[in-house]
């Protein structure tokens, strides 16, 4: 049966064949980088150089990456479905945008975004950002970060995502390792509103067994298939 309502939630596994590094994945960010040195407040507040830099180089590393056929084949779903579908992206690359998707909710922030933690006003980014970048708002030096969710602060648009989820009848998990909370919750969430749930990843994910159906292999392969 054709479903009425989709929510699709993605992860870095999306973008993987981009040529975005994953978190978890062997060589991913994580082998690199100490989560807790990068992507919490508290490290942020140690060392914000530190935090800049890797934030820096990546929001760099987005002009030289293209969207894949797994993005676009979400894009002729969503151009199908109008705004009976919700793509919910934990990704902060601009990379769904440039495939073609329209209305893209960014629940760990974007890349291309900043926000000043001084007078809480949001501002497209494309540059670095440093300790020494002033607020185009209120003019104060180092009060800029980078506007995207760290461990430990609330991802963003929660409301409007739980909504999605409880008026779902398809509920779509591609390319994340359902690792981090609360995205790794939201299969439970689509279940109890009775939606067919199916995770498509390259491997079984922490949460496999929370779905009625799964598709294991590369993206740009199991999601035009899956979606055309
Ligand atoms: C392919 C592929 C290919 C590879 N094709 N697939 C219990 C309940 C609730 C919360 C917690 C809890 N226990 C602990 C917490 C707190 C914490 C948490 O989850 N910790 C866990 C580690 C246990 N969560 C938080 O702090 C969150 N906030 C919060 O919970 O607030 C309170 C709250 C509670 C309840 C409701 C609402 C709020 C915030 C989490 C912020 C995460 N931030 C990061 C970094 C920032 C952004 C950035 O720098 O990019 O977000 S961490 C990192 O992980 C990043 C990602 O978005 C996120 C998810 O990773 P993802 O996308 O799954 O990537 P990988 O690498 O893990 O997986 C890739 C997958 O792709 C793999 O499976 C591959 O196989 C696959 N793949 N190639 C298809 N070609």
């Amino acid at each position: 049966m054709r479903p009425e309502r989709i929510v699709i939630l993605t992860g870095a596994g999306i973008s993987a064949e981009s040529g975005v590094d994953t978190f978890r994945d062997k060589d991913g960010i994580w082998s690199k980088y100490d989560y807790r040195d990068v992507a919490t407040p508290e490290g942020f507040d140690a060392d914000p150089e530190l935090v800049h830099d890797f934030y820096n180089a990546r929001r760099a590393g987005l002009a030289k990456v293209k969207p894949n056929a797994a993005h676009k084949a979400l894009a002729r779903l969503e151009e199908a479905y109008g705004k009976r579908l919700v793509l919910v992206t934990q990704n902060i690359d601009d990379l769904h945008e440039r495939g073609g998707s329209r209305n893209v909710v960014h629940m760990h922030g974007e890349l291309k975004r900043a926000l000043c933690s001084h007078c809480g006003q949001r501002h497209d980014w494309e540059g670095d950002l440093s300790t020494a970048t002033p607020c185009p708002s209120c003019h104060l030096k180092g009060s800029m970060r980078p506007d995207v969710v760290w461990f430990g602060e609330m991802p963003y648009h929660m409301e409007r995502i739980y909504d999605a989820l409880r008026d779902c009848d398809l509920f779509l998990s591609i390319g994340t390792s359902g690792n981090v909370y609360p995205a790794a919750q939201f299969v439970q969430e689509a279940a109890r509103a009775g939606a067919h749930t199916v995770e498509l990843n390259l491997e079984p994910s922490q949460s496999m067994r929370e779905f009625g159906e799964l598709i294991h292999g590369p993206a740009t392969r199991v999601v035009p298939r899956y979606v055309d």
